[in-house]
């Protein structure tokens, strides 16, 4: 099923120059980039985002860092998309994440693994709102090759 998903590119990851690399690995997968925006993100935002983790220990950590520097958020549109994003990024912890995913290769801790996702149906629709306005989205048929046009 065409669906769409969510996904940011975290700041260590665009300080790290990563950017280029993980939106290859995206597009690679047969995932169309349906919204893109880099953007520095404040504390209260990124609270807002990850509410269902208020309360655990890492909450503030992880709020501080989001907000440290510039983030890429992006909405991906394919098959499976929610899934594949989430296999493509690897497990959140990138000592157990498996080879091959964006997290083994390039997460240094659990704290800073270098992607999100959204993990289900309705967090996706959630998350893709919660950063895009109807109009930052778009839908196009992806080509195998360049195409002459
Ligand atoms: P996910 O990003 O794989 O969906 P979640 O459990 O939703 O993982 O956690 C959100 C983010 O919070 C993770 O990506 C990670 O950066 C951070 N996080 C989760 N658990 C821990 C932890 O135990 N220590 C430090 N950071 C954590
Ligand atoms: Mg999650």
């Amino acid at each position: 099923m065409t669906e769409r998903t969510f996904a940011i590119i975290k700041p260590n990851a665009v300080r790290s120059a990563l950017v280029g690399e993980i939106l290859s690995r995206y597009e690679t997968a047969r995932l169309r980039i349906a919204g893109a925006k880099l953007l520095h993100a404040s504390r209260e935002k990124v609270a807002g985002f990850y509410a269902e983790h208020e309360g655990r220990p890492f909450f503030e950590g992880l709020c501080s860092f989001m907000s440290s520097g510039p983030i890429l958020v992006l909405a991906l549109e394919g098959e499976n998309a929610i899934a594949d994003v989430r296999a493509l990024n690897g497990a959140t912890d990138p000592a157990k994440a498996a080879p091959g995913t964006i997290r083994h290769a390039y997460g240094p801790s659990m704290g800073s693994n270098v992607v999100h996702s959204s993990d289900s149906t309705e967090s996706a629709a959630r998350e893709i709102s919660y950063w895009f306005s109807p109009d930052e989205l778009f839908s196009y048929v992806q080509k195998s090759s360049v195409a002459d046009e």
